[in-house]
């Protein structure tokens, strides 16, 4: 019989570009749950394979339960994300990425999934002396989000520890790449950036523009998602950085996709963001070893890529 597999989120940026990795794949049944909150039937518009969506809320245990249950497979991405969103309004991102993710364990370990990938997030870290950003440095979350998303791994090492429930958590870094939304002011900033340049308007950089990010193209982290659902036994209970292993600063970021558009828009600079991380890049030792995790996509690639797709739109 063919497996099932769940991606939480399945509808957002990542999780429709998980989705079509799964499919691509040619071995399992794909099932999308997401309450399209932020995610868009059009995400996955001209996918191919055996894949359904399934409208449902992870906060609701008793709409999710029977999706999840007997799948092979969760890979759970869904979440409210935007570190400022977290700060200015905390109680909607603490329901969903923190009560909703306990459902999507409970319903893991309750409907017998084999293993749970679970979408941490780099801003665990917080500002931390030494770049780049290993797995076993102290996590110093800045702002809600990043607790809430520090949590999600507590309780995927716990569900393992505590009901054998194979679980593995991926600290994502900043990812960006085609459907990633642009429309709102917490939306990712490459997407931002992106949308700046088709209209021919300069962006607003928060703080000097200096400080960095390991921007990691979504296909890679849909990759890495796939290698830590098909590890070995050994990798269970753990955390691995999914990010490229570089870090460039906004106003290098800026510059460059500049130069692919051939356009100068010189950007406006606004008071830095309370709980914004200074500096970010991922130490990827642990991910290559254990994971097989093995980035593809260069920034500049990924920039080309994405332009290529808002050209589209
Ligand atoms: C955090 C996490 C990332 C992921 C993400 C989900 C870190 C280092 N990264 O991303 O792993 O979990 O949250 O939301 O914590 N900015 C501007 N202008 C804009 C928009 C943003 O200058 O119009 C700045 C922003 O202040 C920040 C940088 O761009 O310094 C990146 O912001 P972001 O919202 O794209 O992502 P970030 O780093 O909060």
């Amino acid at each position: 019989m063919t497996k099932k597999i769940v991606v939480t989120g399945g509808a957002g940026f990542i999780g429709s570009a998980l989705v079509r990795a799964l499919l691509a794949r040619g071995d399992a049944q794909v099932v999308a749950l997401d309450n399209l909150s932020s995610g868009k039937r059009e995400n996955l518009e001209g996918v191919e394979g055996p894949l359904e969506l399934v409208v449902a809320d992870i906060c609701n245990y008793d709409g999710i339960a029977p999706v999840i249950a007997g799948a092979d497979t969760v890979f759970h991405l869904a979440a409210i994300p935007s570190v400022p969103r977290s700060v200015a309004d905390p109680i909607p991102s603490h329901q969903v990425n923190t009560d909703g993710m306990f459902q999507v364990f409970r319903a893991c370990h309750a409907g017998g999934v084999r293993r749970v990938v679970y979408a941490a997030s780099s801003s665990a870290y917080g500002d931390t002396e030494v770049l780049p950003k290993v797995e076993t440095m102290r996590a110093n979350p800045l702002s809600p989000y990043a607790a809430q998303k520090l949590m999600g791994e507590y309780y995927a090492s716990v569900f393992y520890n505590c009901y054998g429930l194979e679980t593995v958590s991926l600290r994502f870094f900043n990812v960006f790449g085609p459907r990633q939304d642009p429309s709102s002011p917490y939306s990712g900033v490459l997407s931002i950036f992106n949308k700046c340049i088709m209209e021919g308007v300069s962006p607003t950089i928060y703080g000097d523009g200096e400080q960095s990010r390991d921007f990691t193209f979504v296909t890679d982290v849909a990759g890495l998602c796939i290698k830590a659902s098909l590890a070995g036994p050994e990798v269970c209970g753990k955390v691995y950085n999914a990010g490229n292993g570089n870090r460039y600063t906004l106003n290098m970021v800026w510059e460059t996709l500049q130069k692919i558009a051939g356009v100068s828009l010189p950007a406006n600079y606004g008071p830095a963001r309370t709980g914004d991380v200074k500096h970010s890049q991922a130490d990827t030792t642990a991910a290559v070893r254990e994971l097989g995790h093995a980035p593809q996509v260069s920034l500049e690639e990924g920039l080309r890529a994405t332009l290529d797709w808002f050209r589209t739109l």
